[in-house]
């Protein structure tokens, strides 16, 4: 067995939590991610047929039975994950029964993953129907996205255009636009449900007065996509109380939808 603190998953893990911490988006245990791995990626470096712990989900998905997941742990904080990968981090697999999770590394001192699996795991079955090279759902606390949803309509068409107002090369990176959900208690499966529904249409899901979701096909894509809408947020708390002069109209947006071939969400450009 190779040494897993040297698994580039692990690796790529630690470096974008400390990167997120570093961006101010996961202060204290704020923020969890999940990244999902083939058996290829981690029989090297774990006994996948020796679970050191099974631990319920508390749900049920068939879809993901036999899929392994490196996951954050619940009450962990971003900051400490690269002190100390193994206590912070597990390897899970889940089990046939489509609702066990099989712990096969890390969760060291005990603790087990994230409160937000209901919404992490809901949101990769659907992400995974969209995009079949889907492997990373990504929660955190950006500071500006989360003032937006104080101020600004949560009308999922009006947000999405403000955001790409914001910066030219917002609607190059997510054309399908922002989803957003009202204030819903976190950690329950409701708002896993609601958060997957919301990421059949788009990668990024508000979570209002909470935080976002992003998802993608890697660590650097998801946290990427999140930079770039939390950027626009930021843009937009900067002249939100000021009177707009300039804008980019939806003709200059047809025109960036031809240059980089992307299409917006249908509707939402006039
Ligand atoms: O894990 O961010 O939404 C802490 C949270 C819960
Ligand atoms: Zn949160």
């Amino acid at each position: 067995m190779k040494d897993i603190l040297t698994a580039p998953f692990v690796i790529e893990m630690v470096r974008t939590t400390a990167n997120m911490y570093a961006h101010g988006w996961d202060e204290r245990n704020g923020g969890n991610i999940s990244l999902l791995l083939r058996e290829s990626d981690v029989r090297d470096y774990v006994d996948v047929n020796t679970v050191l712990r099974t631990i319920p989900t508390g749900f049920f998905a068939p879809e993901l039975a036999g899929k392994y997941f490196l996951v954050t742990g619940t009450g962990k904080y971003f900051k400490n994950v690269q002190y100390d990968p193994a206590a912070n981090l597990g390897l899970i697999r889940i089990a046939a029964d489509g609702t066990t999770a099989e712990l096969l590394w890390g969760y060291s001192d005990g603790g087990q993953f994230t409160s937000e699996l209901p919404a992490h795991l809901m949101s990769h079955v659907q992400r995974l129907q969209a995009d079949p090279e889907n492997r990373v759902v990504m929660h955190c606390h950006p500071a500006n996205l989360l003032a937006m949803t104080y101020v600004h309509t949560l009308d999922e068409r009006e947000f999405t255009r403000t955001l790409w107002q914001m910066c030219t090369e917002c609607i190059v990176v997510f054309p399908d636009g922002v989803n957003v959900l009202p204030w819903m208690l976190c950690g329950t499966n409701e708002i896993g449900i609601a958060t997957a529904e919301k990421m059949k249409t788009a990668r990024l899901v508000v979570w209002s007065q909470h935080g976002i979701y992003g998802a993608g096909k890697d660590l650097d894509e998801t946290f990427g996509l999140i930079e770039t809408a939390e950027k626009a947020a930021e843009i937009y708390m900067k002249i939100a109380h000021l009177p707009r002069k300039n804008t980019i109209t939806d003709d200059q947006m047809h025109l960036l939808e031809q240059r980089f071939g992307v299409k917006a969400r249908e509707g939402y450009l006039d």
